[in-house]
């Protein structure tokens, strides 16, 4: 497995200003966006996007000051692309949880911009790692859209002759100021399933606060966005989804962070995952021929003291 030489996609997708590629931890290849209106970084390893900062604010990504960057490892941060499985593989424990997608080399597929938007597409097919793992023929393709919002959208295509079922979620792990005054709106009412007791809830009650290790997978169809209240940044930002019937939230807090060697003991405070997924029970079934699109758009908005 391995990665297009950054001289050919500097020649052959580089635009001055706008578009760059260069080594990254890892000496994976990255791909750097700039636009009027923010920045954004996306890695070849995983399809993995490594930071957004819009015009004028702060980071919007999260990324552990552990994290790692080899081969064959997660990226503790950014916006892991958990596919085809969510969580632990349905059978074979052995499997890597999350999925295989973020753990292999994927391919530039189109590097395009225009005054206010910058647009890539990465893409990952089946080969020889992919079928030992999962035996399907499948075209993924990972597009990032950068303007006022930082557009994500998955989309997988089942080139098989078969129907296949997956689980998915596009990863996102948001910085906050301090966990204790940051809350979720947009859930209120949504049935959640807590996976630390296994236990299903009918209702999420109002805004989602966090007091300790918060791990939920809500069934929510995505009818209304997600609000992150940032009151530390003075900032919230707004996750608008299609085409995903879960909605995970994840804080580690102090336990499971000591527990995580690529994660800092400290570093929960200054965390929040919100994912856009198909995961748990929200399991997707793609007919032959057929394809599918995960997407979510994350706008940050400073809120006016
Ligand atoms: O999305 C929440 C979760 O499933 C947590 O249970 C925790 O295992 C986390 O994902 C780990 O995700 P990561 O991408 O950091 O491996």
């Amino acid at each position: 497995m391995s990665f297009p030489d950054l001289a050919m996609l500097n020649k052959r997708f580089g635009a001055t200003g706008r578009i760059a590629f260069r080594a990254g931890a890892g000496g994976f290849p990255v791909a750097v966006l700039v636009g009027p209106q923010g920045s954004c970084e996306v890695s070849l390893y995983g399809g993995h996007v490594l930071c957004y900062r819009p015009q004028g604010q702060a980071p919007v990504l999260f990324m552990s000051r552990r994290a790692v960057f080899e081969m064959g490892k997660p990226i503790r941060g950014g916006i892991p692309v958990c596919w085809p499985w969510f969580g632990a593989h349905p059978q074979d424990k052995a499997q890597p949880l999350h999925g295989f997608a973020r753990l292999m080399p994927w391919n530039l597929l189109s590097a395009e911009y225009s005054a206010q938007m910058t647009d890539i597409k990465l893409g990952l097919c089946d080969n020889d790692a992919t079928r030992a793992r999962w035996p399907h023929a499948f075209d993924l393709t990972l597009r990032i859209i950068l303007d006022a919002t930082l557009r994500v959208e998955l989309t997988t295509r089942n080139r098989d002759k078969v129907p296949f079922t997956l689980t998915e979620a596009l990863h996102t792990y948001l910085r906050v100021r301090d966990i204790a005054h940051v809350s979720v709106a947009g859930l209120d009412g949504v049935r959640y399933l807590d996976t630390l007791t296994g236990q299903e809830h009918a209702a999420q009650k109002g805004a989602v606060h966090f007091h300790g290790e918060t791990d939920r997978i809500y069934h929510d169809p995505g009818a209304d966005p997600c609000t992150v209240n940032d009151e530390g940044l003075g900032r919230q930002v707004v996750i608008t989804k299609r085409g995903s019937r879960s909605t995970v939230v994840w804080n580690p807090w102090i336990d499971k962070a000591r527990r995580m060697p690529d994660f800092g003991d400290d570093e929960y405070p200054q965390m929040l995952c919100v994912e856009t997924a198909n995961a748990a029970q929200d399991v997707l079934t793609l007919p032959a021929g057929e394809e599918h699109t995960l997407a979510f758009a994350l706008r940050a908005e400073l809120r006016m003291p």
